[in-house]
């Protein structure tokens, strides 16, 4: 995923010279007594801090949610784990702590941690009370990268995903729960008008019919712009047209609304009831999420360079028989369904297919992760 701060390993010897030539910031000088004030600032999909580094001690968070969606801060490290309620935009919290030195990891826990995978995280190095000078409050890893260290979770990540079972095409027709989906896009300003008129049209609808084919690929989360993505996936549609396409570049430009969306997330509770981009998808569990550029071919014949891709490996959403979508809430299911959907790049005309997209699910899929 795209993750500002991560820190590649193989430069993490350069990135520990460049701190210590950039050195620590002191923590600010204040009565021994008094508690130091660090401010929070929540939003889609950051955590900013007013502080980097401070004194052991008390200290009292002012937090506030500059969001469109609740968020909430939790403080975790050196054994301690505390947590906001919720705030909704534009309110204020308090958490008041006192912290030992070390270093501490500070996130939103909305979402069950789908926030703090899109980048709702950051660190903070609490230095021993009077020693600001000693070593342990140089704070390595705040480099030209921007960030606090990754954790060693946040390291390179690879999944190998090939399709299986039943495969359908999804044609345009109505969202099946449009009630369910009405109030989250309340949330969605300026999009609201144009995710309204995916209510009637799809892609996410009942309008399925039969098809056949394959996809495979591996996708690799090694944060910043570094996530890449290499596969084939081929079908024939409805009319009897064969197309295949070949991915092997993400997307990292920003989705509307969402902004950190793209390239490659394993992991990630989002859609539906979650605020977390389109509730015109069942709210799910997804193993990988890969946003992708691929090349277009339709009966041998190539269509485009720039086909925009989004695939899923997501909680199951369209039950055996017909395959209509059989759950608002689908995020307990098993992960299996894996969902391909080709859309023109900007500015190109729509495919020869009805709606103009390609939309093919593999029902009974499944992943692993790659040889090395
Ligand atoms: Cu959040």
């Amino acid at each position: 995923m795209m993750h500002r701060h991560a820190v590649p390993s193989r430069n993490v010897a350069g990135a520990l010279l460049a701190a210590v030539a950039l050195a620590a910031t002191p923590p600010r000088h204040r009565a021994p007594s008094a508690p130091a004030v660090v401010s929070a600032k929540l939003s889609e999909w950051k955590v900013e801090l007013s502080e980097a580094t401070i004194a052991a001690g008390p200290v009292t968070f002012t937090i506030t949610n500059a969001g469109s969606i609740p968020h909430a801060l939790e403080v975790e490290g050196e054994r301690i784990e505390r947590e906001t309620p919720l705030i909704e935009p534009g309110a204020t919290a308090t958490l008041a702590l006192t912290l030992k030195p070390g270093t501490y990891e500070l996130y939103c826990p909305v979402g069950n941690d789908s926030h703090k995978k899109l980048g709702m995280e950051t660190h903070l190095t609490v230095a021993g009370s009077g020693s600001a000078e000693a070593p342990g409050a140089v704070e390595y890893g705040t480099t030209a990268l921007g960030g606090s260290p990754a954790p060693a979770a946040a390291s390179v990540q690879a999944i190998r995903v090939t399709g299986g079972g039943p495969v359908i095409q999804i044609l345009p027709g109505p969202f099946p729960f449009p009630d369910s989906a009405a109030p989250i896009l309340q949330a969605f300003g300026d999009e609201r008008e144009g995710l309204e008129s995916q209510v009637k049209n799809g892609p996410y609808s009942n309008n399925v019919v039969r098809s056949r084919g394959t996809f495979a690929f591996t996708a690799w989360d090694e944060g910043a712009v570094r996530d890449s993505v290499d596969g084939v996936a081929e079908f024939a549609t409805q009319d009897g047209a064969h197309w295949k396409l070949v991915i092997d570049r993400v997307q990292t430009k920003d989705v509307p609304h969402h902004p950190r969306f793209g390239g490659v997330i394993l992991g990630l509770y989002y859609h539906g009831v979650t605020q977390v981009h389109t509730p015109l998808v069942p709210t799910i569990n997804s193993a990988v999420a890969v946003w992708a550029f691929g090349h277009l071919y339709r009966n041998d014949v190539l269509v485009t360079d720039n086909a925009m891709v989004h695939v899923m490996l997501l909680s199951r959403t369209r039950r055996d028989g017909d395959f209509a979508l059989a759950c608002w809430d689908c995020s307990k299911n098993k992960i299996e369904e894996l969902q391909l959907q080709i859309l023109p790049g900007p500015g190109e005309p729509k495919f020869a297919a009805p709606g103009g997209f390609l939309f093919v699910n593999w029902e009974k899929s499944s992943s692993r992760k790659p040889a090395s």
